[in-house]
């Protein structure tokens, strides 16, 4: 057989490749088959607390339209699907002693044995943010380490038992960073609770995020413990957590900026990073800010924690300028901006307020990640909001040149990343499949490569869906003939 170069450039045969939801985002029919209520469910009709008032009762209807979905998926031709399972579905009140409710297994199973009829491979993430309802109430959710990790251990291993001779894909938690600090932090996401008592009558931002944190790095553990002990030895599969992380850029070349920039990507990553795929403790960085409001890890603990994640799971949409400075806690006591200190952006401003299009960014985080943690990354979210977009008619919806625009640049940058740079990177999921339910931006925020009418709930590929396809198909090498 001869090599030619172009062959060599492509990407490998088993690159793994698709588009990503979560339940709460795109289910909806939140009432029905005996379904219990997750966190989500009632914050989300408070008001104020989403952008446009909406909830996630319908959303893109999708455990109606799994079918459709699916075809949807296959008509792009992806190698995989990555999307979450709703715990409440599972167990309605969560806990390791409350009933399992065969119809939601029963959902779930159905979606896989379509996906893999159709050649598209599972990948599943256990938790996406919609804890039951029940198990707030009952002890506090995350906030009670004991309590949410049997019950969290029982809800992995109800999932194992019945998903895991088809999926050979895990990801324990999404997101523990949004999960703490926008959840128990900034309030602005379910549960709630803050300090800021305009928000929540109860919280406490200055402790309640770290031992959250702390509290999911532990359940996430014992999950990984489980499944390794238990099943990975039947079920052949992996498993591994997914965090956020943004690229963190100096705004200029100052040492308090420089050492900014680290700090930042210290309390986003590192936070969890570090004892996940180090074992070593928090970052120095936080321990000095925070101190002994930053929970310790026993020995015990530490030990369970160190490689608990068969990969690096990343999302990430954006690159960040830091400056030393400002009271926000969560940034590490960081400021950013996208604006450069001769009065350029970085690139195109997405809807929301946090992101901003810089493709470099992407291949510098994936470099970082790849030297410092020497974990095979897979890509888990990547994707961009255009501006306006849900003020625009569908055929000018579709036509999305700015979402087109970034993902040119992130995949040349991954492409680069794995052929020039050598970083070990094995999936790519794009954010995601369908417009939906953008948490605390209601429906106005659109993140789909698929539109989505919500009116007829009838979806419409967008330009963007179509580029990732090509380029995928084009750049990832042909499976070796058997
Ligand atoms: C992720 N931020 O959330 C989630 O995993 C998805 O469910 C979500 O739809 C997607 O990214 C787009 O937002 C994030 O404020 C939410 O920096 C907020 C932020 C980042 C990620």
């Amino acid at each position: 057989m001869t090599l030619n170069s172009d062959a060599k450039k492509q990407l490998p045969h088993d690159f793994i490749w698709g588009f990503a939801t979560a339940s709460f985002q795109i289910e909806g029919s939140t009432d029905v088959d005996g379904r219990g209520k997750s966190i989500w469910d009632d914050f989300s009709k408070l008001p104020g607390k989403t952008l446009d008032g909406k909830d996630g009762d319908v959303a893109t209807d999708s455990y109606q339209r799994w079918k459709e979905d699916i075809e949807l998926l296959a008509e792009y031709g992806v190698k995989s699907y990555r999307f979450s399972i709703a715990w409440p579905r599972i167990i309605p009140l969560g806990g390791r002693n409350d009933p399992v409710n065969a119809k939601g297994i029963k959902f779930y199973s159905n979606l896989i044995d379509g996906l893999l009829a159709k050649g598209i491979i599972p990948f599943v993430t256990l938790y996406h943010w919609d804890l039951p309802q029940a198990l707030h109430e009952r002890y506090g959710g995350w906030l009670n380490k004991e309590e949410i990790t049997q019950d969290f251990v029982h809800f992995a291993k109800v999932c194992f038992e019945a998903f895991g001779d088809r999926v050979q894909n895990w990801l324990t938690i999404n997101e523990p960073w949004c999960v703490s600090a926008i959840g128990y932090g900034y309030g602005r996401f379910a549960p709630g609770r803050t300090s800021e008592r305009s928000r929540s009558a109860e919280g406490d931002s200055s402790t309640e995020p770290y031992i959250v944190a702390h509290n999911e790095l532990v359940a996430h553990a014992h999950v990984v413990k489980l499944y390794r002990d238990q099943y990975k030895r039947q079920q052949g599969g992996q498993i591994g957590i997914t965090l956020n992380g943004d690229w963190c850029m100096p705004y200029d070349d100052s040492p308090e900026n420089i050492a900014a920039a680290q700090r930042s990507l210290d309390f986003h990553i590192g936070w969890y990073a570090d004892p996940v795929y180090l074992g070593t403790d928090y970052p120095e960085s936080m321990r000095k800010l925070l101190r002994d409001r930053l929970p310790r890890f026993t020995d015990e603990e530490l030990a369970l924690v160190k490689g608990s994640s068969d990969f690096y799971g990343m999302n990430t949409y954006t690159t960040k300028l830091c400056m030393d400075g400002g009271n926000d806690e969560f940034q590490g006591n960081v400021k950013t901006t996208f604006t450069r200190p001769d009065g350029t952006q970085l690139g195109n401003q997405a809807h929301c307020s946090w992101l901003q299009d810089y493709a470099p960014g992407f291949r510098a985080l994936l470099n970082y990640l790849w030297k410092r943690y020497q974990s095979p990354i897979y890509v888990t979210e990547n994707g961009f909001a255009v501006k306006d977009e849900h003020t625009k008619s569908v055929e000018d919806a579709i036509k999305d040149t700015e979402r087109v625009h970034y993902f040119k640049g992130v995949t040349a940058s991954l492409r680069a990343a794995i052929l020039e740079d050598g970083c070990d990177i094995r999936a790519y999921f794009g954010w995601s499949l369908l417009d939906n339910f953008e948490w605390a931006d209601g429906y106005t925020t659109r993140f789909g490569c698929t539109y989505v009418d919500y009116e007829t709930q009838k979806r419409y590929p967008k330009d963007s869906a179509k580029f990732l396809v090509k380029f995928f198909k084009e750049n990832v090498a042909a499976a070796p003939a058997s």
